[in-house]
């Protein structure tokens, strides 16, 4: 972990979802840099932009046919070196979304490789069928087998994900090498560094059948083998090494162990994205809504805390649902779920990554049925509940809360036609709630959760008890998240109330340092309350 780093905090951009600035209903890169100065209001360091590449958009934009060119949904590479260059000016950097365990099917790579054209033949992962059968067991996060048949080659491929993703094969040197050139081609634009998508998934060890697994059968072939560090070395020591590049890994059901292997021996990654407090109300992060567990929640949150030096924070992202409808009250407590939320994200060690929309406090949305779902994930799980036979309303549970379409809605600027998204019908519906929930709304509330937001971002640019501060968890009471900070003899306390019962606490300190209820003293802990003291 770069120790320059350590101050950042990251802005997450879901292009798509942010700003469209010529009204098709698509969000875009000239979107983007109309709305540059909310994130220098806001105090923010680093955008880490969700794919912007070529794509024929099965898995909007992470399924790529180009590495090295814009999808014109997006703009131009024009637009997108000026977003660099004018966000450079602004001292934001942006890190680029990097997919390389697959590609879309409509890459060059891979048409040519199905016709084993060469150097093209071995780029993905291509199996002779077993007799009659597929050629293992493994299963596709998406749901189902994640091998597919393809005639002209008369062979399976392996898709860990979209039958439309096929997995690129790192076992080919020719894979590595056109990944240096992908990166250095972005770095030598301008860009800071990467968000690596499952990159702990890019080498497979064997193909042997799996274990049965709930999450996913024949993890122990492909999750975090020695070949993937090996590959991440070598793209540190040739490439990232030399601009000093920010890289943050996407990995996929990662023990704290692992991720210690992945960021604190060998140059690899400087800092991950773990999975586990995701899977706290939702089985296999993803499937089954279960009853959110608080307690289990804050015992993950402190075993990552305490298990590795340097955490990537989130409660948000493009894939999961909003976190103040699963883990706090979106309705009668918005405003102080919102705020106690963020200030869980802001004050945990390790480096924050806000998602657009948590700024507000943007919810979940009622989507009314399938017809309004755009999601990939979502729709290829409601198809394996339909062949399965679930009941309907059974299969439309299993989508609504957990639909990655929930997160993806687009962007609350104001209360104006599409919640001032766009002047066109949106590609994903906005969410009804858009006339409470907006920026310029928000803004000019007393009780306004952008406001508190930038307040919780000044105060760690301004005390680096929050950047550099040890973590230690308290004890208090069921539902009650307490920890402190400490650093050179100085310490925070963090009381964060994850419900709407009230506690009487003892808490010896000496100022309140930032309270969501606007608090100059301290008798008793309400309702959703976040509360910093100084001891
Ligand atoms: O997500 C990785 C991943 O594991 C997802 O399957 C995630 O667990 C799931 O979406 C939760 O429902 C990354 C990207 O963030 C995601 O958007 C992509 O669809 C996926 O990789 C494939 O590129
Ligand atoms: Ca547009």
């Amino acid at each position: 972990m770069n120790e320059d780093f350590k101050s950042l905090v990251v802005y997450q951009i879901y292009p798509r979802s942010y700003c469209d600035s010529n009204g098709d209903g698509i969000g875009d890169i000239n979107g983007i840099r109309s709305k540059l100065h909310h994130l220098v209001d806001l105090g923010i360091d680093v955008i880490w932009l969700s794919p912007v590449y070529a794509s024929p958009n099965d898995d909007n934009g992470y399924d790529i046919s180009d590495y090295v060119s814009i999808n014109p949904e997006y703009g131009t590479m024009e637009d997108m070196e000026l977003l660099i260059k004018e966000a450079a000016s602004l001292n934001i950097r942006i890190i680029m979304d990097l997919v390389m365990n697959h590609t879309s099917n409509q890459h060059e790579w891979f048409k040519k490789s199905i016709e084993g054209i060469e150097p093209y033949t071995d780029y993905y992962i291509w199996k002779d069928g077993n007799g009659s059968k597929l050629p293992n067991n493994w299963t596709s996060f998406f749901s189902g087998p994640a091998w597919e048949f393809n005639e002209t080659r008369g062979q399976y491929f392996l898709h860990l994900f979209s039958k439309k993703m096929p997995d690129l094969n790192f076992a080919n040197q020719l894979v590595v090498d056109e990944f240096k050139a992908i990166t250095k081609f972005w770095l030598d634009k301008g860009i800071f560094g990467f968000r690596c998508d499952v990159v702990n998934l890019i080498s497979k060890t064997s193909f042997n059948n799996g274990k049965f697994d709930i999450s996913c059968v024949g993890k122990e072939h492909f999750v975090t083998q020695t070949g993937c560090h090996l590959i991440l070395q070598e793209l540190q020591r040739d490439v990232f090494e030399h601009y000093n590049a920010f890289i943050v890994g996407e990995t996929v059901l990662t023990t704290t162990s692992m991720a210690k292997d992945l960021c604190e021996k060998e140059k690899e990654l400087d800092m991950i994205f773990s999975f586990e407090h995701m899977e706290t109300d939702q089985v296999n992060n993803k499937w089954f809504k279960t009853k959110f567990k608080s307690e289990k929640f804050f015992n993950t949150l402190t075993k990552w805390q305490e298990g590795i030096n340097w955490n990537a924070n989130y409660l948000e992202n493009h894939d999961q649902p909003r976190a103040i409808s699963r883990f706090a009250n979106d309705n009668t407590y918005h405003y102080y779920s919102a705020t106690m939320l963020n200030t869980l994200l802001f004050t945990l060690r390790g480096t924050p990554y806000l998602y657009q929309g948590e700024e507000i406090g943007m919810t979940n949305c009622a989507f009314k049925d399938m017809s309004e779902i755009r999601d990939n994930e979502s729709i290829d799980i409601y198809a394996l509940a339909t062949k399965l036979k679930f009941p309907k309303q059974m299969r439309w549970k299993l989508i609504t809360k957990t639909s990655r379409d929930n997160a993806r809605t687009p962007m609350q600027w104001d209360n104006s036609h599409n919640a001032g998204f766009s002047e066109n019908i949106p590609w994903l519906k906005v969410n009804p709630n858009y006339e409470d929930i907006n920026v310029e709304d928000d803004k000019l509330k007393r009780n306004s959760v952008y406001e508190y937001t930038k307040s919780l971002i000044n105060l760690r640019k301004t005390n680096n008890i929050l950047i550099d501060g040890t973590f230690t968890r308290l004890k208090t009471v069921p539902h009650v998240f307490g920890y402190t900070r400490t650093y050179n003899g100085a310490t925070f306390i963090i009381l964060l109330n994850f419900s709407a019962s009230t506690y009487k606490l003892k808490i010896a300190y000496s100022d309140i340092v930032l309270s969501n209820y606007h608090k100059k003293t301290f008798t008793k802990l309400d309702a959703y309350e976040a509360i910093i003291f100084r001891k």
